[in-house]
């Protein structure tokens, strides 16, 4: 089976039990080949959740060719991994890359969820939630609350039908609100927060909903939230992919019949169920399958997570590049083309069709807080021929990041320091409008958690009492409100006259581009007077970039040789005693075996704390880089799995990075202003992120 060392070989539990297991030792034995799922039949497999070691970067690269159903739950020498075929576990042993089993059985798990659901909400009446709500939301759950706040609340709450229906036919659903939501777009800027681009990730509809309920009830009450709705739009859509949600939701319930009826009948188990679905419900490609036929389609891939698109790879931002799959039976396949499916669709025109100046899209599980870019910047996109670099708003997406991470105590980091994506929200709508993006994993552990989970996520819990999500989105909505994070148009025009902001540009995907249009309105007030929060004309995207290249020759380097027999490793000591941009650190030996790298600094009292290490197949030679490296002492430990020449060369180099500048463009909107149907005016304007501009409309305002 595995070719690796001991280290290496997957570390399996039993199938079927119910309990959580920890994440076993990497010495665990091997376990029987039975359990590796090499002998159950895609049938007989129950989806695992597993820690797979991915000790340097060159490891997570190899795991995503492997076309496995990789979790945002990562770390920098883990990536959590839901298997769902004896296929998944044979191309993880085959690429040498060790794991061990977190969660045996997902179906058992699911079963366990449900009766841990039940129990909790057969105990309560209301729960603390804003809606009060017990229990998980059903597809139809969502669209009577929403509803229902419409009614309930029809000044201030507007029930929302994007523009394209899901493939399997169904409308989509949001809410809009605002003072006066049904009356003239006044030019307030828009927040949008979005759930459920994945099927399986259930919270991240309940928080968005939950977020629309507290504003909705609070408002007129809590000063803080009566004003933030009193200055924008929030434009909620809780379930962005409606037929995989319906499939996730509503299958997961024959498990428990399953579960009950051990050893199961053919029908049943002809079910294996969809509650860990991902994916849209995309059977064929260019295809509109008939409505409704998404379930009976999805029955042919396991937990019918083979079929459809992610959308989450789907977007335009940088479409087509790496952490996204061009296989249609892979969990993050991106699609046949940019913005291919109905779904992201729905999104590019709500975000296109108004100034969202702050953008959350919410995802389960690794508690942490994504911000742009979703590619390390050392990477170089064809379409650019330059590295990416950081976002041109590093560091005031950061200071949001940061400010809304310590309210939920999630980790705040780019999206690629786990692995990159393309393809992906955020990715396309902070490149094609400049407004704030981020995605939120929400909860620890799992895609759909007990409910209670759910609530402590919300309102925060234990040293987060009080704070939760529910304090994180509000900073993100004064964020959309705040003009320093923005622009601001103002002027005087005619009253009633309608004002729009045009431009249609190239947003740059992984190999070429696509046409962005961004077509935004409002209408001027009764004085005559207006003031449009806008995002800036020009986009990041095309901003001026630093590029740092890393200079040929190193500033200081050493090379240690050593000899080490099998099963043993040896230690050498390196001083880093300068600033420096890269830490290298190459171990070499003459014969095609197997030895590994680690390396350690060594903290004040004398301990050891790993900071790298490399693992590479047998025969390839082992590199650890550091980036910024902290000065003191490190430890580099050669270890000999199975080599036959014992002897090796270590070197260690630091280099240092020049950055350069490449010049960036200015972009222009066109405004247009517009009376009775007429345009009577047009002006290019240029705004900057902060700035506040004057427009001049007299022109407008004459015959
Ligand atoms: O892989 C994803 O789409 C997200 N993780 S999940 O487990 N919810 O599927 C994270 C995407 C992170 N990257 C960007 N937002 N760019
Ligand atoms: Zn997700």
């Amino acid at each position: 089976m595995n070719p690796r060392s001991p280290r290496r070989r997957a570390a399996l539990c039993a199938v079927g039990t119910a309990v959580l297991v920890a994440v076993t030792t990497a010495t665990a034995p091997a376990a029987p080949a039975a359990a590796t799922g090499g002998e159950l039949t895609a049938e007989e497999f129950r989806p695992q959740l597993v820690t797979v070691d991915t000790p340097t970067r060159e490891d997570k690269r190899l795991l995503q060719t492997l076309g496995l159903d990789l979790t945002e739950h990562a770390g920098h020498d883990y990536v959590e991994v839901v298997l769902h075929s004896p296929a998944d576990v044979t191309a993880l042993l085959a690429a040498g890359l060790s794991y061990a089993v977190r969660i045996p059985d997902l179906l058992v798990r699911e079963a366990e969820n449900s009766r841990v659901n039940a129990a909790y909400a057969a105990a309560t009446t209301t729960s603390p939630l804003p809606s009060g709500r017990d229990a998980y939301r059903t597809l139809a759950d969502y669209d009577a609350d929403m509803a229902a706040l419409e009614r309930d609340h029809p000044d201030l709450v507007e029930l929302i039908t994007l523009p394209h229906r899901s493939l399997d036919g169904r409308e989509i659903h949001g809410v809009e609100i605002g003072a006066d939501v049904r009356g003239p777009d006044r030019g307030l800027p828009t927040f949008v927060m979005l759930g459920v681009h994945h099927a399986r990730e259930w919270p991240s509809g309940e928080h968005a909903m939950e977020f629309a309920v507290d504003l909705v009830e609070n408002y007129g009450n809590d000063p803080r939230i009566t004003d933030l709705v009193n200055r924008s739009r929030v434009v909620v859509v809780p379930v962005v992919n409606v037929d995989g949600f319906e499939l996730s939701r509503t299958d997961g319930g024959l498990v428990d019949l399953r579960e009950v009826d051990q050893g199961g009948t053919g029908t049943i188990l002809g079910t294996p169920g969809n509650a860990y679905k991902r994916k849209n419900c995309r059977l064929v490609d260019g295809q509109d399958t008939p409505d409704g036929t998404c379930r009976a389609g999805s029955l042919t891939s396991p937990g019918g997570y083979g079929t459809g698109v992610d959308l989450n790879r789907n977007y335009g931002g940088y479409w087509g590049g790496p952490g996204a799959s061009d296989l249609f039976a892979d969990p993050t396949y991106r699609g046949a083309a940019a913005f291919s499916e109905p779904e992201t669709q729905n999104i590019r025109e709500l975000v296109s069709g108004r100034h969202v100046t702050t953008l959350i899209t919410n995802h389960t599980f690794s508690n942490l807080v994504l911000r742009p870019g979703g590619v390390a910047p050392d990477q170089v996109p064809p379409s650019e021929g330059i590295p990416l670099g950081d976002p041109y708003d590093e560091a005031a997406l950061k200071a949001l990041g940061d400010a809304m991470a310590a309210q939920n105590g999630y980790t705040s980091q780019h999206a690629w320091e786990l692995y990159d994506t393309t393809g992906s929200t955020e990715d396309w709508s902070y490149n094609a409008t400049g407004g704030f993006g981020y995605t939120f994993e929400i909860g620890p552990d799992e895609f759909h958690p007990p409910f209670p989970q759910v609530i402590d996520e919300y309102l925060g819990a234990g040293e987060h009492a009080g704070r939760g999500n529910r304090e994180a989105y509000l900073l993100a909505l004064e964020n959309a409100v705040n003009p320093a994070t923005h622009s601001v148009l103002t002027g005087k025009a005619p009253a009633g006259a309608t004002l729009r902001l045009r431009k249609t540009v190239a947003t740059p995907t992984w190999t070429g581009s696509i046409e962005d249009t961004l077509d935004t309105a409002m209408t001027v007030g009764p004085d005559g007077r207006f003031t449009w929060h806008v995002n800036p004309s020009t986009r990041p995207v095309v901003k001026d970039r630093q590029v740092e290249t890393v200079s040929s020759e190193p500033v200081a380097q050493e090379t240690f040789t050593g000899t080490t027999l099998p099963l043993q490793s040896t230690d050498s000591e390196f001083t880093v005693d300068r600033d420096a941009d890269l830490f290298e650190i190459v171990l070499d030996w003459p014969t095609p075996d197997d030895m590994d790298l680690e390396v350690y600094r060594k903290n004040a009292d004398g301990s050891l704390e790993q900071v790298g290490g490399s693992g590479n197949f047998v025969g390839e030679k082992e590199r650890v880089l550091l980036q910024d490296p902290a000065q003191g002492t490190y430890v580099l430990r050669a270890i000999n799995f199975a080599s036959v020449a014992p002897t090796w060369t270590l070197t260690a180099s630091l280099f240092d990075a020049e950055s350069s500048s490449v010049p960036g463009l200015v972009e222009n909107w066109t405004l247009t202003c517009e009376v009775a149907g007429q345009v009577r005016q047009t002006v290019p304007v240029v705004v900057d992120r902060g700035q506040q501009l004057r427009v001049d409309l007299k022109a407008c305002g004459r015959r």
